[in-house]
């Protein structure tokens, strides 16, 4: 089977199947191909671009940043728009990954929020490349009933129910999970041991390597987009995973009426907040199109809606109001300013810098 069938087995097609299976890229007949997230639309946000507009769109999905950065960096991804972080973006900006964006053909860029277009123009100066999707944090998801059946009274909103062995112990028969996500987690790490997050130097890496070392062998599984399914069904019981993902995994198990439920906390000891954002890759087949679907999402209404089914707080200002109001009221999606002020944003790292984490975290894996 060639790459593209089997990335097609992973794809949810949208308005017509292609016809045809080959090559080496997403690519399989005259379409718009998005490459995002999942769960990181509503369910009808494409389906109803193409009703609209007469586009075919069909969406892959990724579930962890590396993998889209290696397939951009590679090229001949044949995807005309991609969801990169603004941190991955910068990257790929510095690398010649991207094209640039003609924000004179959208519409609706005035929507967005000038205070979260100003971050990511420290990662792309002069926005003119990346455009801003949605913001979130990576915490603490935690089944209640579960929790307290372990360890009782459990410090749900401390990061020790991870990096204590004591409390990762008493958990690890009803599951913790982790998102595969070296430039979120081992900030975190660093930041918990008291180091600076962005520590590139390498005794504080050894000992944010040896503190994930010793939570390894409660961890049941570090497939990010896995979390979802596996929090709302009662598989797992702690997941350090992103905040919508956890408001998706908490409205799941409701609708199931399974008896579960899913809480979320950001960790009293601060956390890492990252942006996501909407890019077109430098040889995307189908530019014009790319730049419709983006002005697309930049409606308030499609973005709102996408917000209300994913939990997750989008960038475009005028958006806010069609935001239901649990959700825009929910400190857990929008915080407030006092954790706020605990939060750190992702930040790209020189490659020779990079390449330590990724070692830290290639060892994260394999357990040793
Ligand atoms: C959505 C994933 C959120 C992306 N399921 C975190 N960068």
């Amino acid at each position: 089977m060639s790459g593209s069938c089997r990335a097609f087995l992973h794809t949810i097609v949208i308005a017509s199947v292609a016809a045809f299976c080959g090559g080496n890229g997403a690519r399989a007949g005259d379409k718009l191909f998005i490459y995002n997230f999942s769960d990181y639309f509503a369910q009808d946000t494409v389906s109803n671009f193409s009703k609209r507009t007469g586009i075919d769109a069909r969406v892959d999905f990724f579930d962890s940043l590396e993998v889209l950065e290696t397939r951009l960096l590679a090229g001949g991804s044949g995807f005309d728009v991609a969801f990169p972080s603004a941190t991955v973006g910068e990257r790929l900006v510095q690398s010649g990954a991207l094209k640039p964006i003609d924000v004179s053909a959208l519409k609706n860029y005035q929507n967005l929020d000038k205070s979260l277009l100003r971050l990511v123009a420290e990662h792309d100066p002069g926005n003119q490349y990346l455009v801003p999707y949605m913001w979130l944090t990576t915490g603490i998801a935690y089944n209640p009933k579960l929790v307290e059946e372990r360890v009782g009274a459990a410090p749900t909103n401390s990061l020790d129910m991870f990096f204590k062995p004591e409390l990762a112990r008493k958990l690890q028969d009803c599951g913790i999970g982790i998102v595969d996500a070296p430039n979120e987690v081992i900030p975190i790490a660093l930041n918990y041991l008291g180091l600076d997050p962005y520590s590139t130097n390498q005794e504080d890496l050894d000992k944010a390597k040896g503190l994930l070392l010793t939570l390894r062998p409660y961890i049941r599984h570090m497939q990010s987009g896995q979390l979802v399914a596996d929090m709302a069904s009662g598989q797992l019981c702690l997941a350090m995973m992103w905040s919508g993902d956890a408001g998706i995994a908490a409205a799941r198990a409701e609708e199931a009426n399974n008896g579960i439920a899913v809480n979320y906390s950001i960790p009293k000891e601060g956390t890492i907040i990252s942006f996501d954002t909407m890019a077109i890759p430098g040889d995307a087949p189908d530019p014009a199109q790319a730049l419709a679907f983006i002005d697309y999402v930049l409606e308030p209404k499609t973005v709102a809606d996408i917000s209300n089914h994913v939990f997750y707080a989008n960038a475009n200002a005028a958006a806010t109001a069609l935001v239901d109001e649990a959700i825009r009221t929910d400190p857990n999606v929008y915080p407030p300013e006092d954790i706020r002020a605990k939060l750190f944003v992702d930040k790209s790292l020189p490659p020779r810098q990079a390449r330590e984490r990724t070692r830290v975290w290639t060892a994260f894996r394999a357990g040793n």
